[in-house]
């Protein structure tokens, strides 16, 4: 478990590399100029990997004389180090490692048509002895790759390419060199048989950077799009933050078989397949967005975790909150930033809410880990970038520029921490923000609950405000957050706002806040309260119908006006819940009123907007909301009743929008914001009008199917038609979808995630089913997510009989075997909620994780597996 860090002995300042790929293993020598710090004994990481030779300054040291191998550690003794007398001391050891057989997808590998690296957080040291931590920084000064050049004639490291040339046997190599000193987490190799695209780029101060993306040959014609998305994110950074490229080449490589999104290795990005590859008929509006944020995210590393990176692995927000946060400003930039927070916000109470209230609680800057890997989680990274955000509210857009200015003044080209970051906006503002340190130590969503009053005599409105951070496993009796509140108002009758943006500190327990209207108020004004979600943190005020009624119609705040009918939503599927008969529960007039307004609303430009608004908050969003303990399959039943309700009951209104936005059978497809919110919202009226799973409903969505363009129209209807799998539709659905997709990997993920979501009682002998198609395999972690971990999330698996648990049970030690880093994150999804369950349920549960307790799993999965259980 690491709770601290370790004292370092050496650094390494130098790496020299030589890398010899052949056919089922790879030579790594590694030349490391060590400088001394404290002095002592030198231990190096290592895992996995079989050590040939080991000399310091060309003299070769023997085990026990010289160095000493324990477990996953090469110990160079303190007598060795200090006994010579040169003045640089180069340490060089010599490896073989077999990529081929690493599943792990961590260190060297191979995938498909080529060899690759995954190195964050520790995969270094399955790759060559090194002191694998982030704040030893070296220059990789000569990197040299040797391979077959038929099998690999592609050969990318980081930095340039100082040298290539042929070999003997058919061989090649080449040299590259990265004069930035990084740490080991950002070293990267590929070398295969690839197809690339290549352009360019001129940054401000006119340097041309050379731009090449590569992937598998079958995949060239899917890479444009990622291509101007890293273009764009260039212009972006140097735009927004005055940020620009600092090499002559940026290099991105799309591998299909990945454990994450994509890795930020310094020039030279790795990404999964899913997140590079796109085309009309491949990829969906949704998956053009992810892709686009997800290049910018890896791009804007380059600054925010490269130039400038963490201390420690504890740090790990301080890059990736920070970049997410960049990322979340790129894409609010380049399309609509009220439907970008929208979806923001979705997220991180559909992922990270159940998190801050589960067992795996932690502080966005965690206090320890068995498995570091365990915490790439959306508490640091989706959470981070709200604390980021606040900063943002809190000094101003200006004044956050300024922090980061600071920032990258101070610590360019060294590893620091999130006090360093917060130090700098502190300091650049002239701000105390010692409070603020708070939101890195604490964890657990808190509540802020608002109640107020109003004088109408004198025209005063009061608002108090009063904030709870909840005890999370291991953390009680919190102290309270600095908590910026964002707030409007609006009158009772007109719906005009009466008070503009305001941002209010809440920094006690408790506050009262005295507002001053801007205009006359013909009742006591309605709040809206926590504009623009302007902290993370759960808002509760009691709000009739009417009034959120009202702020959906009004508010100004265009993520008030969504939230306000989540509010409703939610409060309408809570009822049904509470019902006695779920099945005949008959939601307020009032929602169904405001349901209505919003399908007939013709004003609102972006149709995402009103596309959104209709969609009901998800059921882990709920799952939160509800009071324990929770029968999910009630739940998904009550959320059900409420679609279905609305469905009949605005069935003419929905049908209505549903034609008027069908395009002309010969209207082109185009793929742009406007297209794609009206797609959008068209799918969304789709869903709906297929809720009754009829004859009707089949027809409509086969036809929806046939006439679709491009993937965003044909993935909603084969979704839709997934639900009601026994219709002639959805039979010829299922193979035309498949056969369409001639072997394209994505395509077929896509195929198999929609069935093992499906709507169907008989879900379980479905997706075993899936698993014995002959394109399934447990190896490619896409292909695994796309139906294990879909199944994992979806309410079927908490069926009663407990069948879900138990292929849980069976599946993870299978995967963990593989993948340690799949197989945890999937124990995570699969239980992480089981404490809001029904006793029946959680008894069930426990069961299966006592087992999966002596099932001997990695280090990585029982660490999950026991947080599961404290
Ligand atoms: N920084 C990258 C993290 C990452 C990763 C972590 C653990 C195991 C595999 C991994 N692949 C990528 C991605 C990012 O946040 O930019
Ligand atoms: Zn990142």
């Amino acid at each position: 478990m690491q709770t601290r860090l370790k004292m370092r002995t050496y650094w390494i300042r130098e790496v020299n590399l030589t890398v010899k790929i052949f056919d089922g293993r790879t030579e790594v020598v590694s030349r490391m100029l060590l400088e001394k710090n404290t002095g002592g004994r030198l231990p190096l990481d290592g895992e996995d990997l079989k050590l040939k030779k080991v000399s310091l300054c060309g003299n070769e040291l023997k085990e026990g004389g010289g160095y000493t191998l324990e477990k996953e550690k090469l110990i160079i003794s303190a007598e060795a180090l200090e006994g010579g007398d040169q003045e640089d001391l180069w340490l060089e050891t010599e490896v073989e490692i077999v990529p081929e057989k690493n599943t792990q997808l961590s260190g060297l590998y191979f995938s498909g048509s080529m060899y690759c690296t995954q190195m964050e957080a520790e995969g270094y040291r399955r790759f060559t002895y090194h002191l694998d931590r982030p704040d030893v920084m070296s220059k990789f000064t000569s990197v040299r790759l040797e391979a077959d050049e038929s099998k690999c004639p592609i050969l990318l490291s980081n930095g340039n390419r100082i040298d290539s040339g042929k070999l003997e046997a058919g061989r090649h190599f080449a040299v590259w060199s990265d004069p930035f000193a990084k740490p080991s987490y950002l070293f990267a190799v590929v070398a295969g048989d690839l197809a690339s695209i290549q352009d360019k780029f001129l940054t401000k101060s006119g340097r041309e950077v050379h731009l090449e993306i590569f992937a598998a040959k079958e995949d060239k014609d899917q890479l444009w799009h990622a291509m101007r998305s890293l273009q764009n994110s260039m212009k972006w950074d140097e735009d927004r933050f005055g940020l620009e490229y600092d090499l002559d080449m940026y290099n991105i490589v799309a591998v299909k078989d990945f454990n994450m999104g994509a890795m930020e290795n310094k020039s030279l990005n790795v990404f999964n397949t899913s997140l590079t590859l796109a085309r009309e008929d491949t990829a969906t509006d949704d998956d053009y967005e992810r892709i686009e944020g997800v290049i910018g995210h890896e791009y804007f590393h380059n600054w925010t975790g490269n130039r400038v990176t963490c201390r420690d692995w504890f740090q790990l927000t301080l890059k990736e909150g920070l970049t997410v946060y960049r990322d979340q400003e790129f894409s609010a930039d380049m399309g609509s930033r009220a439907r970008k927070r929208i979806e923001d916000v979705r997220i991180l109470r559909a992922a990270q809410f159940p998190e801050d209230n589960g067992p795996m609680a932690h502080p966005i800057r965690p206090e320890k880990y068995a498995a570091i890997d365990n915490f790439y989680t959306a508490t640091v990274y989706n959470k981070g970038a709200e604390v980021i955000r606040m900063y943002e509210t809190l000094l101003g857009r200006e004044g956050f520029r300024k922090g980061m200015d600071l920032y990258f003044e101070r610590h360019d080209g060294s590893a620091v921490t999130c006090d360093d970051f917060r130090a700098a906006m502190q300091d650049a503002n002239g701000r105390d923000l010692t409070q603020f340190e708070r939101w890195y130590l604490q964890a657990g969503t808190p509540t802020v609950k608002a109640t107020d009053s109003w004088d109408a005599e004198t025209g005063t409105y009061s608002l108090t405000l009063g904030q709870k951070v909840p005890d999370t496993p291991g953390q009680v009796e919190k102290l309270p957050m600095q908590v910026p509140v964002r707030v409007g108002l609006l009158d009772r009758e007109s719906g005009k706002e009466l008070l503009s943006d305001t941002v209010l500190e809440l920094t006690e327990e408790s506050k009262t806040f005295e507002l001053k209207l801007e205009e006359g108020a013909t009742g006591k004004p309605v709040p809206s309260l926590l504009r623009g979600f302007s902290a993370p943190v759960k808002l509760e005020y009691d709000y009739s119908d009417e009034e959120l009624s009202l702020l959906a119609a009004f508010d100004t705040d265009s993520f008030n006006r969504w939230e306000s009918m989540q509010r409703l939503g939610s409060k309408a599927v809570l009822d049904a819940f509470a019902a006695d008969d779920v099945d005949a529960f008959q939601p307020d007039a009032g929602f169904m009123d405001a349901m209505k307004r919003i399908v007939q609303d013709r004003v609102t430009e972006d149709l995402s907007l009103i596309a959104y608004a209709l969609i009901l908050p998800a059921e882990s969003t709920l799952m939160q909301e509800a009071k324990p303990p929770i029968d999910p399959t009630r739940l998904h039943a009550a959320r059900n009743r409420i679609r279905k309700v609305i469905a009949s009951e605005l069935k003419e209104d929905l049908q209505k929008r549903y034609e008027e936005l069908t395009p002309p059978e010969d209207e082109p497809y185009v793929i742009d914001g406007p297209s794609a919110s009206k797609r959008r919202l068209r799918n969304v009226l789709l869903a709906y009008l297929c809720t009754s799973g009829d004859a009707k409903a089949a027809e409509l969505c086969g036809k929806h199917f046939k006439r679709a363009k491009g993937m965003t129209d044909k993935l909603a209807a084969f979704s839709c038609l997934c639900n009601m799998p026994d219709s002639e539709e959805a039979k010829e659905a299922i193979e035309q979808f498949l056969a369409d997709a001639k072997g394209d990997a994505n395509v077929i993920d896509k195929w198999f995630a929609s069935q093992a979501r499906a709507d169907v009682d008989d879900l379980m002998p479905r997706v075993k089913k899936l698993m014995e198609h002959p394109e399934f395999s447990l190896k490619n972690p896409n292909r695994l997510r796309s139906v294990v971990s879909v199944f994992i999330s979806s309410p079927q698996f908490h069926l009663p009989d407990g069948s879900g648990y138990d292929f849980a049970l069976e599946m993870i030690p299978k995967v963990d075997a593989l993948n340690p880093q799949v197989a945890a994150r999937m124990a995570n999804g699969a239980f992480r909620t089981w404490r809001l369950l029904d006793e029946q349920r959680q008894k069930m549960i426990q069961e299966r994780l006592a087992k999966l307790t002596q099932a001997g799993l990695s280090k990585d999965a029982a660490e999950i597996v026991s947080k599961m259980q404290a």
